[in-house]
């Protein structure tokens, strides 16, 4: 008999080209402790298909983005994305680049390669440009170490860092990236969460169902208390 060694290969067959083309960016995979230790194409840390390797830990961040109303924006993930299209998520999300300005050994760097990525993404992803984004305006929050499956073959595991930033901006949409946005209130969130036809992604649903209301709640008044915690929270 002989034993098919897996390759740890996924395939990429039928997905969206510029899809396929940015799965061969440079994520930082890290220890359990977010100490980073390396660093791989995102197509090889998402992959969950291969059993002696499953999906690698890897820094990521969330983007929480308010207007001055304090309504979230919201958007939908493209239908070409490969992980969790078509659901509904935070503002933006993604993984900061093993590049230097985008890593950092200590909390401090780390937040501050995240706060460019997500400047970056910003723009990429909604046309939301920098100057509107200044990188001292994003507040870090805390730090999220989850795990989610997206269909077997491909999976998320993360630590996530929290970013909220409240900016009255103008938006487009790479329809690449994001099939629809929305400001919501809390209210109209919690209205949307009723609605069976929606989808939302799995660390979106966490993060609602454990701090984001809270968050809100504190927006103007007493985030001081929550930011820049240096505990890990594992979800
Ligand atoms: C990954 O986001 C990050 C988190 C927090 C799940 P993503 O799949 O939207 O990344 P990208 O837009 O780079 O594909």
């Amino acid at each position: 008999t002989s034993h098919r060694v897996p390759t740890g290969d996924n395939d990429l067959q039928g997905y969206d080209e510029e899809q396929i083309r940015l799965m061969e960016e440079v994520c930082i995979v890290l220890d359990e402790n977010d100490v980073p230790i390396g660093s791989a194409s995102k197509k090889v840390c998402t992959c969950d298909a291969n059993p002696f390797s499953r999906a690698l830990l890897l820094t990521a961040f969330s983007v929480f983005l308010f207007d001055s109303k304090n309504r979230l924006l919201l958007q939908q993930r493209a239908s070409e994305k490969i992980t969790f299209p078509g659901m509904w998520t935070n503002t933006c999300c993604s993984h900061p680049l093993g590049v230097p300005g985008e890593t950092g050994d200590e909390l401090e760097a780390a937040v501050q390669g995240v706060r460019r990525a997500a400047q970056r993404k910003l723009e990429q992803e909604l046309g939301i440009q920098a100057k509107g984004v200044p990188l001292d305006q994003f507040r870090f929050l805390t730090r999220i170490h989850y795990k989610a499956p997206s269909d077997g073959q491909w999976g998320e595991h993360e630590i996530d860092y929290i970013l909220f930033i409240k900016a009255d901006v103008d938006h487009t949409r790479n329809a690449n990236e994001v099939q629809d946005t929305r400001y919501v209130s809390e209210v109209e969130l919690k209205t949307m969460f009723t609605d069976d036809r929606l989808k939302f992604t799995p660390w979106f649903k966490l993060i609602c169902e454990s701090m984001l209301f809270e968050w809100w709640e504190h927006l103007d008044q007493g985030l001081e208390e929550y930011i820049g915690e240096s505990k890990i929270r594992r979800m």
